[in-house]
């Protein structure tokens, strides 16, 4: 029985025998089969090492035709499978649950073709999504989507999970920018969907059924996107706020002030900061740390004295994605509403939330000016305590790296429930603060576990993590669930925002969808699968059982 949904193996599934493991090499080739149990680890361990599967058997095909004939034959054995991309997944979606073979997707790398044009990238689904970025960087493009596990995680594993990322409220979903899908369905046939036309209204549109499906409905095999042109002018401001109803003003602001060119606006409360310094050598708050921007700093304290031009400190720095902008909080700052607003607020009141906030555009002054003037903007009204504008690619990264390794810093602190939600922005930092008034009170004693909140918040999208430093315990799960799902339902939000169900929330699924839904949902899988063997236990089982 499974421990995280309680499920038994299927009963209609067979054993994997010898004669199996042979056939598998024969096909694929004997590299291509792994039954090492030691080299077999981290591919039955998730990113979170919350999930554990058992599997006996990794198989790496290299082409579209040996995941055809690898699930042909699986689907005429009745041997269950889990396709698995860079295994970066938080829902437990990629790992198995008991024996299912895993079908990996690292060995199919190959970049088919790139559109100079039209921005239209070909890839096979194991090409890993920094990869993908680097190779359109030198065509002057990026690819659409950027998340903190782009170092790991591959393009089919990101269009099944229908990942969203840092720049979603720049470039939209995946829904809108994969563009065509190669699919190998549960019985070995290969479903050619992989156009790159941005327009093609010939009836159903059957790739979305597959993007978001977490390998449920089919296995993609190769993917066709569509990249956006790579931004000339690049600006990226890390702010302090004194409250999260400033944090919603900021993003207001920020929305309706560099509209066009806004390309990212993220949050994090104080705890990630304390979690991200305390866990991560050498990583530490840009607002406190003269090394990571000390020039826009610089500007920002020097703004109640300057005399409004562009006086803020001379940018030393030639490696810059935007010129030198040093002066730019300073240059445009009215020193009198500093004065109360920036300097002496924020001696007042301790930040506790923090953001990212940053533009895509193609004319630097422009977008500099904009900037400014949102700056001012938020400072004077007093939504901002604090802050400072990257000068340099290297100050902007390392503004960016505190808000992508929130994830890791958890998981070096604890055990981490994760919990992905969508709610109304005015809303969403009330469930963090709900969550820790009931732990406090549930687990009194339970002092050392952490709660804390990040994310999309531009996309109304909240990463709520309980880091707990001895281990996950059913004592905290039950406190947690379904305590979160039911305070989500209330507030009409959904259980995932993006990271998906997969095995850990297949028995929630109720709190965001109706049973009509889910209905529908599980008819579209045993049409598509009807011996229910590509990753079982995922998605809709629940509901199929
Ligand atoms: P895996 O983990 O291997 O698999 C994920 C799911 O997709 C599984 O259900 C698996 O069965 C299925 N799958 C994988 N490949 C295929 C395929 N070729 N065909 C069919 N099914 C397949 N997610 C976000 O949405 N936004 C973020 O900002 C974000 N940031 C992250 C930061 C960190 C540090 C980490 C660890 C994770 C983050 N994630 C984020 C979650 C994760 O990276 C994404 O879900 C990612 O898209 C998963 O890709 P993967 O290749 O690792 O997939
Ligand atoms: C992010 O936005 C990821 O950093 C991970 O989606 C979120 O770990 C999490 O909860
Ligand atoms: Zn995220």
């Amino acid at each position: 029985r499974c421990g995280h949904c309680q499920a038994t193996r299927g009963p209609s599934y067979s054993q994997l025998q010898t004669s199996d493991v042979e056939w598998f090499k024969r096909c694929l080739g004997e590299s291509n089969v792994v039954t090492d149990v030691e080299r077999l680890k981290s591919f039955n361990r998730d990113w979170m090492k919350k999930y554990q599967g058992h599997s006996q058997l990794l198989l790496r095909p290299k082409t579209t035709q040996h995941v055809s004939e690898v699930l042909a034959y699986c689907n005429e054995r009745s041997l269950p499978i889990v396709p698995q991309g860079g295994n970066t997944g938080l829902v437990g979606g990629g790992v198995p649950v008991f024996d299912e073979i895993i079908l990996s997707t690292q060995g199919m790398t190959r970049i088919l073709s790139f559109e100079e044009s039209s921005g239209a990238l070909v890839a096979e689904a194991g090409c890993v999504l920094q990869a993908l970025d680097d190779h359109v960087t030198g065509h002057g493009y990026i690819m659409p989507l950027d998340l903190g596990a782009k170092g790991s995680c591959c393009i089919g594993g990101n269009v099944s999970t229908n990942a969203g990322g840092l720049r979603l409220l720049r470039y939209g979903s995946l829904h809108g920018s994969v563009l065509g899908l190669e699919v190998v369905m549960a019985d070995g046939t290969i479903l050619d969907l992989l156009k790159t036309l941005r327009k093609d209204n010939t009836g159903y549109d059957l790739k979305q059924l597959f993007i978001g499906a977490e390998g449920t409905l089919g296995v993609i095999t190769a993917v066709a996107i569509q990249c956006a042109p790579r931004p000339a002018s690049v600006q990226s401001v890390f702010l302090a706020c004194p409250s999260f109803e400033a944090v919603t003003k900021v993003l207001g602001t920020a929305k309706t002030m560099l509209a066009e060119i806004l390309s990212a606006a993220e949050f994090l409360d104080q705890h990630c900061m304390r979690v991200v310094e305390e866990q991560l050598e050498g990583v530490s708050n840009p607002l406190t740390d003269s090394g990571t921007c000390t020039a826009a700093s610089a500007a920002v304290a020097a703004a109640p004295g300057s005399e409004g031009t562009n006086k803020g400190p001379a940018c030393t720095d030639s490696n810059t994605t935007t010129g030198c902008s040093t002066s730019s909080f300073a240059s445009t700052f009215d020193p009198d509403n500093a004065a109360s607003s920036s300097s002496s607020a924020s001696l007042q009141l301790p930040p506790r939330f923090y953001m990212v906030i940053e533009t895509h555009g193609s004319h630097e002054a422009h977008d500099v000016e904009k900037l400014d003037a949102f700056l001012e903007a938020v400072m004077s009204e007093g939504h901002v305590l604090d802050g400072c504008v990257a000068t340099s690619k290297a100050q902007s990264d390392s503004m960016w790296h505190i808000r992508e390794v929130i994830a890791e810093a958890c998981g070096r602190a604890g055990s981490v429930y994760k919990y992905d939600v969508s709610l109304p922005v005015q809303v969403m930092y009330q469930l963090v603060e709900a969550v820790q008034q009931r732990l406090a009170s549930q687990l009194p004693h339970r002092q050392d576990i952490l709660t804390l909140g990040y994310g999309h918040v531009g996309d109304g999208n909240l990463h709520l993590n309980v880091s707990v430093p001895s281990g996950y315990s059913q004592e905290v799960q039950e406190v947690l669930e379904p305590f979160i799902y039911e305070w989500i339902q209330g507030h009409s939000g959904s259980i995932s925002a993006e990271h998906g169900i997969g095995l850990m929330k297949a028995g929630a699924l109720t709190y965001s969808k109706s049973l009509k839904a889910i209905q529908v949902m599980s008819s579209i899988k045993s049409m598509l699968d009807p011996k229910g063997i590509i990753n079982p236990y995922k998605v809709v089982y629940k509901q199929q059982a």
